[in-house]
């Protein structure tokens, strides 16, 4: 493999892993432009190795998203709809809890919840979607709002970011989801979504919340027309973050699914962008404990390949995942713990269901 990894031209790469030395923004568009595919995994599978082990992780979660209607109708996105359009929907609180009652019997820990950015349900919905969902299970973790969701919560609350996030954790909230990031180039989001909050302040969200002591993820939309540049800076960005706050649990990949949106026009991400999405995310982001391969866009098959190319956690069992079916994902919207584990054990590592926050539930040996 040695030759292989000299001859894809990652010498000096493969030797800054070994010792333990970080990769410039250089590296990570080389390993991004290069095709050698298997030589990037092999690198990315070292990393992978020295920080989570043999270790694969899952979670068994619920995904709620408790209304499509959105203000910024972002270009990428199938699941906003203007207020009153066709397909437009809001749960009452009483709906989401019905929600979550129906699937009390399941062993799920984690809800996760996020929707569009409304514009004029109150700031007290929010938290009493929080409180209500606890009322019903004190012991499920609430992942939920991203970013965007948290900056137009604090203009509906009039309160700044770290009280507005206060007032969230009292009534339930455990953590941010890492949705909304995007490509955080401002000229991405000019052309894709320009009503969205700017990349800089998801990132100055993402770092109070972490003051405030909530674990956050993050994730990038790619292959759309975002540039190898433009998906380096969106990680140096975070790795930056992380390296003042640690407070990330897990970076996602998101791989960008056209159809029904106003991009429909473009393909379909490859199979080779998939794994090399993963692989550079998991080289670059030296500070990220977690890589999560997301079964629901890449597929369960591509996720098990993941794990060889710098993943270690394929999300979890899901259920009712709306966001990305509505832009034409053809994976169920849920998958059993059964086939996680044998996606796992097929490829020779550990399943570990875990909780959001990486506390280890039951070693599946
Ligand atoms: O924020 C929107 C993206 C995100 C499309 O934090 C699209 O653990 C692909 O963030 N094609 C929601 N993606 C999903 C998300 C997520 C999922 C799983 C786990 C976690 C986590 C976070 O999906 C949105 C947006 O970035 N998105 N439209 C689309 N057409």
């Amino acid at each position: 493999m040695k030759n292989n990894i000299r001859n894809a031209g990652f010498g000096k790469i493969h030797e800054k892993i070994i010792e333990g030395q970080r990769l410039s923004f250089e590296d990570g568009l080389n390993l991004y432009k290069s095709n050698d595919i298997l030589a990037i995994g092999y690198l990315a599978n070292l990393v992978r190795k020295k920080i989570s082990g043999e270790n694969v992780y899952f979670i068994y979660n619920q995904h709620i998203n408790y209304s499509n209607i959105c203000t910024n109708l972002c270009k990428f996105c199938a699941f906003g709809r203007e207020k009153g359009a066709d397909l437009a929907y809001e749960m009452s609180v009483e709906q989401v809890k019905e929600k979550v009652r129906q699937r009390l019997a399941e062993p799920i820990t984690e809800v996760h919840m996020v929707g569009g950015i409304h514009p004029d349900l109150p700031f007290e919905y929010y938290i009493e979607l929080l409180k209500g969902i606890k009322e019903i299970n004190s012991d499920l973790h609430i992942q939920a709002f991203t970013c965007v969701e948290i900056a137009h919560f604090a203009d509906l609350a009039g309160k700044p970011i770290d009280e507005t996030l206060g007032l969230l954790m009292e009534a339930g909230l455990g953590s941010l989801p890492g949705g909304g990031a995007e490509v955080f180039s401002p000229r991405i989001r000019q052309l894709t979504c320009e009503k969205k909050l700017p990349g800089d302040d998801w990132i100055k969200i993402a770092k109070i919340a972490h003051k405030q002591g909530l674990h956050t993820n993050a994730t990038m939309l790619y292959g759309h027309i975002e540039t190898m540049e433009e998906r380096m800076e969106h990680l140096q960005a975070l790795r930056q973050a992380q390296d003042e706050t640690n407070g990330f649990l897990a970076f996602i990949p998101l791989s960008f699914h056209p159809a029904n949106t106003r991009m429909s026009e473009l393909s379909r991400t490859t199979g080779m962008d998939d794994l090399k999405n993963v692989a550079v995310a998991r080289l670059f982001l030296d500070n990220f404990p977690h890589i999560k391969a997301y079964w629901v866009m890449i597929g369960p098959q591509m996720a098990q390949l993941a794990l060889n190319f710098g993943a270690d956690d394929l999300d979890g069992t899901v259920k009712e995942e709306v966001i990305t079916h509505m832009a034409g994902a053809e994976t169920d919207q849920a998958i059993g713990s059964n086939t996680l584990v044998r996606l796992i054990k097929e490829v020779g590592r550990i399943p570990v269901q875990r909780d959001t926050l990486y506390n280890v539930l039951q070693v599946y040996k």
